[in-house]
């Protein structure tokens, strides 16, 4: 037997015949066709692993959490404080106490824009984004700006949807209070180099925002490494439940910060005089959380440490890279999103057929796309499209299912030729 070879123990392989076992769903067909699941951009599917352990929580020990002195209680809120160490290690977040259960990555953003940069904006401020993030990183912020008087500044994006460092460093200002900004574009798959940005930004004293919706599914993330001030992302992107997402936040910035909803289990103590806040994260989780998709999400996350982030990394850089080869040679397409550094997202458009036709001929072979604006019209703006196909991988994608793809686009192309 030959000596194992040292890169393939650096990057596990992902048996994907076996993972598929875990997920029910993709055992059905659609019209009569295999499912041919790619719109995991918009949500992924759930692998039996976290079907149960949601199941469990209900059947054996639910209750409702930090209140109760019975057994179910207590049970019930080890579980859920304990997905929270499960997500503080999945993050190298250094302390459990930097984790906020949120209702999705949208509220993670909007807790920040309300507890952390609201308080510190004033009239001429200016708040600072890339162009191409998605609604959820933009509107929150515009809200802002008409309350203050501070200023949306956007960093453009070029030809391959990219953005330039130093156009974010040439944006950098005085006035600037937050840089908000993916990990992962969902519309393009652009990778940002946003540890480079948090270095910029923090040479002049600005916290960063990184937006890991996309990426959280897709690589390992250290927010140490990355240095992020705030960190969010939605549990039902990661094979998890949908209703629950996540902020981390530095306990520091944490510390400083006014609760943004008030509650039950928020506070310290209540009289009509005066409220005493908790400390975080509790401050920051006013009223009765999702109890069973927080449960839900820890054991999303143990299934994918399990698989290990970078053999999903590899297999789905190997699935983009497979799809871009066949979907290019296809006449008359045309990728929207060629940075060099992308993840498993492929957004096209073809000559004459709408994105919504080309879903439509897709769904009648089973093959499950997205098809729209993605939630980032600016960037279908920046390409001058309405509205971009997008197939968007995940780990239990295969080759046979991109071959799948490519040859549905072909009847597409066929069929408007
Ligand atoms: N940020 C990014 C980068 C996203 O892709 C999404 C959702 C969000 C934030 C918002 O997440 P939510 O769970 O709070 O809604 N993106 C998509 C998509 O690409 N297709 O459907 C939803």
């Amino acid at each position: 037997m030959s000596a194992p070879d040292p890169l393939l123990r650096a990057a596990p392989r992902l048996d994907v015949e076996r993972v598929r076992e875990d997920f029910p769903i993709l055992r059905q067909q659609v019209h009569g066709k295999p499912l041919v699941y790619l719109d995991n951009g918009a949500s992924a599917q759930k692998p039996q692993q976290v079907i149960e352990a949601v199941t469990r929580c209900y059947r054996e020990y639910y209750s409702n959490i930090h209140r109760g002195i019975h057994m179910l209680s207590q049970t019930a809120t080890a579980a859920f404080e304990e997905a929270r160490g499960k997500v503080a290690r999945f993050l190298n977040a250094p302390s459990e106490k930097e984790i906020i259960f949120t209702r999705g990555c949208t509220e993670a953003i909007n807790l920040v824009a309300y507890s952390y940069v609201r308080p510190r904006l004033r009239a001429g401020d200016e708040i600072l984004i890339s162009a191409m993030e998605h609604h959820s990183n933009i509107v929150p912020w515009q809200i802002l700006c008409e309350e203050t008087g501070a200023k949306l500044v956007v960093v453009p994006i070029s030809d391959a949807g990219e953005i330039s460092l130093e156009d974010v460093e040439s944006r950098i200002t005085e006035r600037t209070r937050i840089v908000g900004i993916m990990q992962v574009s969902n519309a393009l798959g652009t990778i940002n180099p946003v540890r480079e940005i948090v270095r910029i930004a923090h040479a002049r004293s600005v916290a960063v925002l990184v937006d890991g919706a996309q990426a959280v599914p897709r690589m390992a993330v250290d927010v140490q490494d990355i240095g992020a001030d705030f960190y969010a992302f939605s549990s039902h992107k990661l094979y998890g439940p949908t209703g629950v997402g996540v902020l981390y936040g530095r306990l520091d910035l944490l510390k400083t910060m006014p609760p943004w909803q008030g509650g039950g289990d928020m506070i310290r103590s209540v009289s009509f005089e005066r409220t005493e806040f908790a400390e975080p994260p509790a401050r920051f989780e006013a009223g009765t959380p999702n109890i069973a998709g927080v449960i839900g999400l820890g054991a999303a996350v143990d299934y994918v440490t399990a698989l290990d982030l970078r053999a999903i990394e590899a297999h789905e850089a190997d699935l983009l890279r497979y799809a871009t080869e066949l979907v290019s040679e296809i006449p008359g397409v045309r990728i929207i999103g060629t940075a060099a550094e992308k993840a498993g997202v492929l957004s096209f458009v073809m000559e004459d057929a709408h994105p919504h036709d080309i879903g439509t001929i897709l769904d009648a072979d089973g093959v499950a796309i997205r098809s729209g604006h993605h939630c980032a019209q600016p960037v279908m703006q920046r390409f001058g499209i309405p509205a971009t196909a997008r197939a968007s991988f995940g780990l239990y994608n295969t080759r046979v299912e991109v071959e799948q793809l490519a040859a549905s686009i072909r009847k597409v192309r066929d069929l408007f030729a």
